[in-house]
């Protein structure tokens, strides 16, 4: 049998996202029958966080200490990045210009005008290029896609979005999610994107207009420290506060909006939403069939189908889990045995080797392309919420 390609991939980057990417290039040959061979060639993290224990643990072949180098390396044949936000653009323009192609975490960027660039630099590339909107490939989210897809919504009338997570509390540190310099924005790049993308995914539809926006900032100052660990979301908070230091993104998001097909749509993403730990997802009514989605019970997706009698009609829970109906179903386990967070990116590096190999995602997957459309949703809001337009009841005589 011929030898399958294989592809160097090389990972700029570490933190919570290098860590279920790692995961992702180690598993995906296990699982999945793809058509090249990733090969967990390069990685690349800041010196102070340990990048030789990283590579080790996680079984990158080599430690990269001049990420240039690496990406312009005649070896390397994906650049994955798992920078924060403000470095998305500086690491992919640099792959680009050395013809790689480049997957990149979300969101597409921390601004709107290094998207633009991104986006503009791969089509004159002529690369592939992927966005890492995990969510996606949350097998119940791809069958709603799917039942999207055959018209078993009809015409959407209301979309409703929610990511809420409740990490955020005051004894959480100054981490780079809390500076604008460095995340772009605080609750609405960081989740409110994947609720954006879900939503244009699943519906089909764009955007097209804002109306209306706000932010708000709960915690305005948190301690500033001198030195932060790796981890999860919040990044570590060992070390010592030596200082306090301004806010300067928003813990929470909220937003009404419309769809090109005419549905109108609301969005809350924040930090804060004490008891919910990581509930993304969304409700989606048609005129045939509503969808509900909610992450924190990921292999299920509740569908309600109208076109019965209404005598029997009713809320039904699909587990999303059986092949091969459902899609990555075939790839895991047997019915209802249930999946988990870190698979949905497992099912995203199969999908982008599949696009490389010369075949088709299992779902459509954003290319930069795409995550520009959720990025400038991403701005309007932002332009919008800036107005402050609000009617003060104490004005309303
Ligand atoms: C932090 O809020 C975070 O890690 C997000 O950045 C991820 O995209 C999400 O999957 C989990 O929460």
């Amino acid at each position: 049998m011929a030898e399958k390609q294989h592809l160097n991939v090389a990972l700029i980057g570490q933190g919570f996202m290098g860590r279920t990417h790692s995961n992702a290039w180690s598993q995906v040959r296990k699982f999945f029958k793809s058509p090249v061979t990733p090969v967990m060639h390069t990685s690349y993290g800041m010196p102070q966080e340990e990048p030789q224990v990283f590579a080790q643990k996680w079984g990158w072949q080599n430690v990269s200490t001049d990420w240039q180098a690496t990406v312009r390396s005649a070896e390397i044949g994906l650049v994955d990045v798992v920078t924060p936000n403000h470095l998305h653009a500086t690491v992919a323009k640099a792959a680009l210009a050395a013809g790689k192609p480049v997957s990149c975490e979300k969101p597409l960027s921390d601004n709107l005008a290094d998207a633009r660039e991104m986006v503009e630099l791969a089509r004159l590339a002529k690369v592939p290029t992927f966005v890492w909107y995990n969510y996606r490939r949350c097998p119940a989210v791809a069958y709603a896609y799917k039942l999207a897809r055959s018209g078993a919504l009809g015409t959407i009338r209301h979309v409703r979005a929610f990511y809420l997570q409740d990490w955020a509390d005051e004894s959480v540190p100054l981490i780079w999610r809390f500076q604008k310099e460095v995340a772009g924005s605080g609750s609405h790049g960081d989740l409110a994107a994947h609720v954006i993308d879900m939503t244009r995914f699943v519906t089909g539809e764009e955007i097209v207009e804002i109306n209306g926006a706000m932010f708000e900032t709960f915690i305005k100052q948190r301690a500033v420290l001198t030195k932060v660990s790796g981890g999860g979301i919040a990044g570590g908070t060992q070390g010592d506060a030596r200082a306090m230091a301004p806010v300067t993104v928003d813990d929470a998001v909220l937003f009404i909006c419309r769809f090109e097909g005419g549905a109108v749509a609301h969005f809350e993403a924040t930090r804060m939403a004490t008891g919910n730990q990581n509930r993304n997802g969304f409700e989606i009514n048609g005129t045939k069939g509503s969808l509900k989605f909610n992450f924190e019970r990921m292999n299920e997706l509740e569908y309600y189908d109208a076109t019965g009698p209404r005598g029997i009609q009713g809320w039904r829970t699909i587990m999303c889990t059986h092949a091969p109906d459902h899609p990555y179903a075939d790839a895991w386990w047997p019915d209802s045995h249930g999946i988990g967070y870190e698979h949905a990116f497992t099912n995203t590096a199969s999908d982008i080797l599949r696009v490389l190999g010369g075949q088709e995602p299992v779902v459509p997957i954003p290319d930069f392309a795409d995550a520009f459309k959720t990025q400038r949703v991403l701005e309007a809001v932002t332009l919008l919420a800036q107005e402050k337009h609000c009617i003060r009841l104490d004005q309303v005589k």
